[in-house]
């Protein structure tokens, strides 16, 4: 699985990876300009300035007290400060699914980003834990979605609650939630639009969709996820910041890290928003979605 992994990463290997490799090569001393060039190579991965702002500020200070001496100790500290940022998200966003039956997970995200194939990978996932999975077609706005993620739900065997296109989301999203409570389903999975006539329309409907769950199921959604497409760069944050402010995000799921040599994102997300990558898509198949696992992350990028 990590050399899989690895493979769909090669992207970022090949790219900004390589770059800081050749950076370091050959080089005895630590100068000012190697710092420079390792922030500007960080930028371009779409590392977001704040946060390669404060890897850089870090890096400087231990050099200066001395506590980094040599180009290959502060590769070492890069790769640490790095995974340092993936850890706080998840530390202060834990989710404790503990005796939490069916647990809804609500996915949002402007379209295209790749919602509806996430829910499936993600469905599939559950199902090999053995859990039963309900998903949810509450994209009633976008003509051929429902059809999509019933199609989706007949190769796995997962039902799919769903009503005509046009319907009203909100009123889908509580039947599936009463579908999957009937059936003692252990995870429901509910699929939303990511276009409508306007984006305040959107989010307005975001928000009822989230108090209807929550009526029928207190405490649901558990978790909602925000889909980001990670070849889109920094766009995604914006996004991000966005859905942030109109629901309470407790996860994100970026996709297409297969299609990017910038897999920075991930860390200016995980920085800028205090949000844990919870899964990264890395392909269009069932098997392509996985857990993020920061430290398998940094060290298949790093890895030489
Ligand atoms: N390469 C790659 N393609 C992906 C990945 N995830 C999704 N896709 C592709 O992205 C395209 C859009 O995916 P959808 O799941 O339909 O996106 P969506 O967010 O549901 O779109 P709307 O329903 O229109 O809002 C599809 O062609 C997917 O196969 C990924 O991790 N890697
Ligand atoms: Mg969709």
């Amino acid at each position: 699985m990590f050399k899989r992994l690895k493979e769909k990463i090669a992207r970022s290997r090949g790219g900004f990876i390589r770059q800081l490799d050749e950076l370091f090569t050959g080089r005895k001393e630590i100068s000012p300009e190697l710092l420079e060039e390792i922030e500007e190579i960080l930028v371009m991965a779409d590392m977001g300035i704040s946060t390669v702002q404060e890897i850089i500020d870090r890096l400087q200070d231990e050099v200066s007290r001395g506590e980094i001496s040599d180009p290959e100790a502060l590769r070492d500290r890069l790769k640490e400060q790095i995974k340092a940022i993936f850890l706080r998200s998840e530390k202060e966003n834990k989710l404790d699914r503990e005796g939490i039956r069916p647990w809804v997970i609500l996915v949002v995200g402007v379209n295209g980003v790749g919602k509806t194939t996430s829910i499936a990978k993600l469905a599939w996932r559950f199902k090999q834990e053995g859990k039963e999975v309900v998903l949810v077609a509450a994209d009633t706005f976008r003509a051929a979605a429902v059809e999509q993620l019933q199609k989706w739900g007949e190769r796995m065997g997962v039902p799919v609650v769903s009503q005509r296109p046009g319907a009203d989301p909100s009123a889908v999203a509580f039947d599936g939630i009463e579908t999957a409570i009937s059936r003692g389903a252990d995870v429901v999975i509910v699929d939303t639009a990511g276009r409508l006539h306007t984006q305040v329309n959107l989010m307005k409907e975001l928000q009822k969709i989230k108090r209807v769950i929550g009526k029928k199921l207190q405490g649901a959604p558990h978790e909602t996820l925000l889909v980001l497409d990670a070849t889109t760069g920094q766009n995604a944050i914006s996004q991000a910041k966005t859905f942030c402010e109109a629901t309470d995000v407790t996860g994100i799921v970026l996709t297409k890290l297969d299609g990017t040599a910038k897999g920075g994102i991930v860390a200016s997300i995980a920085h800028e928003m205090n949000i844990p990558v919870r899964y990264i898509g890395i392909g269009e198949q069932m098997e392509d979605l996985r857990p993020f696992d920061p430290d398998q992350f940094v060290e298949a990028l790093f890895e030489r």
